[in-house]
């Protein structure tokens, strides 16, 4: 691959040649794209032109801009404010009060048809707006007003991208997200609260790149972060498969690193690819699944925020197997392996499929007997 790389390259990016190579290449790759794009990524993001970008935070926690900040190696936070300049942000800029509206009118204006438009966080549009008011602006007019100059637009975290948190039900400021409120241009969303920002990044660059933003599906998001469910790709699939599950945070099949489902994770229903690319550290970082808490579902409407973190996901096309009895029973409760084993065996031979469940209640048999030893140490 040749690209032009300075001397000030390294000190500018934080990485060696190598690892920057490296890193555009698996970013390509990660977008569906070849290596031959990967290059030109590399080229785009050496240029020293930067756009400038308007980053607008609304209702909101301030997640999306820490997540870009915490990101770790490579530093996925030098290359995007490296690659950006980054001419208003209320969290970052030194700027306050009415020296920060002048820099961000005078950018807007300075770059009028070219600036990137970030939108974190949702707009509320009850009673006039009143609820988010910047600079004596409701967050509605003034994303109107920055949205009629931008080049491109991204909502980033699931606030920006539907309404996200600040909208659970009953929604008390009737906030909305960016979608609802700009008509007139396609918005990006990225959503996640907070998102990943490995996926922000990768969606500045192929605009950087190509002149134009990634294929997006029917809701607004990058079709290379968001065309998978999270439960194609979680590493503990093969235990949803064979019906292990974690029946209660701690217990043995919690220890165990069993399937979560029945903890609630909406992994099923939830469209991300945080066990893909992993948060924190890229390739060696983790996700919330990985950790041992269920997905609540934070990048999927309806899901994250509105459905009890309890309830089971729903499950398109697939369903575990429901015949499997708990991993460890309380002391002098429910049924024990062996009892629950005989009424499924019951059950299943009346239904015609008795030798396979038998078959796989012995195998649970001698599984949970190996997670006990485990548990005591034996
Ligand atoms: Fe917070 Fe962002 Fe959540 Fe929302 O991320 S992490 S509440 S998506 O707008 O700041
Ligand atoms: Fe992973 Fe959750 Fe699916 Fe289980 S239900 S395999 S933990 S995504
Ligand atoms: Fe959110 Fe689930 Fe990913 S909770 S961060 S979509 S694993």
């Amino acid at each position: 691959m040749s690209i032009t790389w300075g001397r000030e390259s390294a000190a500018r990016l934080g990485m060696s040649r190598r690892e920057f190579l490296g890193f555009c290449t698996a970013m390509a790759a990660s977008m569906g794209l070849s290596a031959v794009a990967g290059e030109a990524m590399a080229e785009a993001i050496l240029a020293p032109r930067r756009p400038a970008v308007i980053w607008l935070a609304l209702q909101e926690c301030t997640g999306c801009t820490e997540s870009m900040l915490r990101a770790e190696h490579p530093t996925l936070e030098k290359l995007i404010l490296e690659i950006i300049s980054l001419d208003y942000n209320e969290a970052l800029m030194a700027g306050a009060g009415h020296q920060a509206e002048a820099a961000r009118r005078a950018s807007m204006a300075a770059n009028h048809g070219k600036y990137v438009l970030v939108l974190e966080g949702a707009i509320p549009e009850k009673d006039g707006g009143i609820y988010c008011k910047i600079g004596g602006q409701t967050a509605k007019a003034m994303v109107l007003e920055a949205a009629a100059g931008a080049a491109a637009v991204i909502a980033i975290g699931s606030c920006a991208s539907w309404g996200g948190m600040p909208s659970t039900p009953p929604n008390p400021t009737g906030c909305v997200g960016a979608p609802s409120i700009i008509k007139d241009k396609p918005v990006v969303t990225i959503p996640g609260c907070p998102p990943n920002p490995y996926n922000f990044l990768s969606t500045v660059v192929h605009f950087l790149t190509f002149g134009k933003l990634p294929e997006l599906d029917h809701l607004g998001r990058p079709k290379f972060a968001y065309s998978r469910l999270i439960h194609e790709n979680c590493e503990r699939r093969a235990h949803f498969d064979n019906g292990r599950f974690a029946m209660e945070f701690g217990d043995a099949g919690h220890r165990a690193g069993y399937c979560l489902y029945r903890l609630g994770c909406k992994g099923p229903e939830t469209y991300a690819n945080c066990p893909s690319i992993l948060f924190g550290d890229v390739g060696s970082g983790s996700w919330p699944v990985g950790t041992g808490h269920p997905c609540i579902g934070c990048t999927e409407q309806h899901v994250g925020f509105e459905k009890p973190i309890h309830a089971l996901a729903a499950l398109a096309g697939q369903t575990p197997p429901a015949t499997y009895p708990r991993i460890v029973e309380e002391q002098g409760q429910g049924a024990t392996l062996a009892s629950a084993g005989v009424l499924v065996a019951v059950a299943a031979a009346a239904a015609g499929g008795g030798g396979m469940v038998m078959h796989n209640i012995g195998k649970r048999e001698a599984e949970s007997e190996r997670d006990t030893r485990r548990e005591e140490g034996k």
